[in-house]
């Protein structure tokens, strides 16, 4: 397999590259860069190299579907071409047509979800979501007054980059422990997260703890806005598919030798938060209620939704 794709894969995996949108864009550029470096001479040959190269890549991790969205919109053109020059040259177009597109969308939700922050307001963000993130430093751009808490995010404690981002657009945040959430929620009066995949039902699955952030947020009236690239609705669980949670390695919790020999450790990494918890959807088609999100799934694949029962 071609380095590039072997080495995106990697850093996919060891989460050198993370986060929904990142890890999309990895792939989707991995394929064009693949695609454009491909030095053989046989279409069909081609067509089994791209799609062994989509496998790679989407066996680094299994969660957020926008890996899915973006390799399958890289390759989308391939199957029907007839000259190895017209598949070479779709994926180069689609891959860096995604990457362009994903980057605009979270601009875009950088805009429209600013709007839904006042002056004064007390935030939440869990993880290291690159949406939610870039809509709390719009609005502190835009001059509204917001202090932030962030949660360190256990095992691998993304909350250290949200803490930093936040900080070097001048956002006034505090760093607080994962178990802290509910004691803090009473004096918040937004949240905003990622997602790395909404169902058809409005669902949404994000790093592990989101669920608890939402309910405790749902018991203090506190807002739950969830960022999301419409890139990572998944269509497929509008046929019955659901969506696979990793699991990672027990050493990234606990030490060799910390705990009693015989004793289980589990490590989940992403959770599910049910649509009753979440308030908003923020994409860059708008706002919508997470009951919108089957909509939505429709209109945009049109008749190719039949393919994917
Ligand atoms: C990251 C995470 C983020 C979403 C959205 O988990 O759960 O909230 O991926 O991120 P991990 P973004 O660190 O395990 O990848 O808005 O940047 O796409």
């Amino acid at each position: 397999m071609n380095d590039i794709i072997s080495s995106t894969a990697s850093d996919i995996l060891t989460m050198r590259v993370r986060g929904a949108g990142r890890i999309a864009r990895a792939g989707a550029t991995a394929l064009a860069t693949y695609a454009e470096n491909y030095s053989g001479h046989d279409l069909e040959q081609f067509k089994t190299d791209i799609r062994n190269a989509a496998e790679v890549l989407l066996g680094s991790r299994p969660t957020a579907v926008s890996l899915w969205n973006g390799i399958h919109s890289t390759i989308k053109g391939v199957e029907s071409a007839s000259t190895l020059e017209a598949a070479r040259d779709s994926v180069i177009v689609n891959g860096r047509e995604f990457s362009v597109a994903s980057e605009q969308a979270v601009r875009k939700i950088a805009r429209i979800g600013a709007k839904r922050i006042k002056d004064g307001d007390v935030l939440m963000t869990h993880c290291n979501s690159s949406a939610a993130i870039g809509v709390i430093a719009e609005a502190v751009r835009q001059g509204k007054d917001v202090k932030v808490y962030a949660t360190e995010s256990r095992p691998w404690r993304q909350g250290i980059l949200t803490v930093r981002d936040l900080s070097d657009a001048g956002v006034d945040t505090t760093l607080i422990i994962d178990s802290a959430v509910r004691t803090v929620m009473s004096r918040v009066d937004r949240v905003f997260v990622g997602a790395d995949t909404i169902t058809s039902s409005g669902s949404l699955i994000n790093k592990v703890g989101t669920s608890q952030v939402c309910m405790a947020a749902s018991e203090a009236r506190a807002e739950v806005n969830v960022c999301s690239e419409t890139y990572k609705f998944s269509p497929k669980t509008m046929f019955g598919d659901t969506v696979t949670i990793e699991e990672r390695d027990i050493g990234e919790v606990i030490r060799p030798g910390e705990i009693p020999e015989g004793v289980k450790v589990f490590n989940p990494v992403f959770d599910t938060t049910p649509a009753k918890y979440i308030d908003n959807i923020i994409t860059e088609l708008g706002i919508m209620s997470p009951g919108a999100v089957y909509g939505v799934m429709v209109k945009q694949l049109g008749d190719s939704i039949f393919d994917l029962e």
